[in-house]
């Protein structure tokens, strides 16, 4: 069967990329099942010949009205298609959409009617965030890591700051890699529109969302730049929690041994919240 990305590598080459994070997604142990969903912004690679492709089925709402998203193109994850599926067969398991000129509407235009993820709304309204801001990250990724989303079972770490403060104090990385921290989104329904909004508050200031109870969302330069920003934090809740399981409370860096790495790194000094 013909796909979009017959004679086209650098498209190729970002989906390729998708493939290789979702095989990684599904190796940690991130991805059960269905879960998790992703976006890549391919519009710079929509040449003459992809922009005149027709819509392969019915035009459908986003559920949001995204006003710097007319004519974007998108990869998108199919809904209830699975990660590991897609490591091997990307454009099985998702397909490339195109926004309509109202910009609350989308259509599939290739390689076959996948219909993307559930968590739509909140993965355009990031996009559209992206472009008003003139960023050059082209990805959203999310996922269900599992020490994150256990520490969000814990009234602490839902007070603002507590969880970033924590998670860089476990490894100077985290905060250099991080050093907006990780922003808390309290429970909502999944795939609704208010998630969507609430996840757009907070990663206007952090690096990474957790939602509580449920996974993160990260943007990047690329799917893998959003699959190590999400790696990172990650990493730290695993070192927290191995000491825990070692029956101890990690004491983490100080707080001057944290204000050194901000200094010495040029990083911004942010206060965790
Ligand atoms: O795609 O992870 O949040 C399944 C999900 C929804
Ligand atoms: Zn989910």
């Amino acid at each position: 069967m013909n796909s979009i990305l017959d004679s086209r590598p650098a498209l190729r080459a970002v989906i390729d990329q998708v493939a290789e994070v979702t095989g990684y997604l599904w190796q940690k142990g991130w991805a059960e099942r269905n879960g998790g969903n992703i976006t890549v912004n391919i519009t710079e690679h929509a040449d003459e010949e992809i922009k005149a492709l027709p819509a392969i089925a019915p035009v459908r709402q986003i559920g949001k009205t995204l006003p710097h998203l007319r004519g974007q193109y998108f990869y998108a994850k199919g809904t209830g298609k699975r990660m590991r599926d897609l490591a091997r067969q990307p454009m099985q398991n998702g397909a490339i959409i195109r926004i309509c000129p109202d910009c609350a509407s989308y259509e599939i235009i290739a390689d076959e009617p996948v219909m993307p993820t559930s968590e739509l709304p909140s993965h355009l309204a990031l996009q559209d965030y992206l472009l008003e801001t003139g960023s050059t990250y082209k990805a959203t990724l999310h996922t269900h890591p599992i020490e994150l989303v256990a520490m969000s079972h814990s009234e602490r770490f839902l007070r603002p700051g507590e969880m970033t403060r924590v998670l860089w104090s476990m490894i100077p990385e985290t905060l250099a890699f991080a050093p907006l921290g990780i922003g808390i989104v309290p429970y909502k329904l999944p795939g609704s529109v208010e998630l969507a909004d609430a996840t757009l508050e907070q990663i206007k200031e952090h690096d990474v969302v957790l939602w509580e109870k449920h996974g993160t969302v990260a943007v990047g330069q690329d799917i893998m730049d959003a699959f190590d920003q999400t790696d990172v934090l990650c990493k730290a809740a695993n070192i927290y929690m191995c000491a825990r399981s070692m029956g101890f409370e990690p004491d983490g860096m100080t707080p001057e041994a944290v204000r050194e790495v901000q200094q010495v790194f040029n990083l911004p000094t942010k206060r965790p919240s």
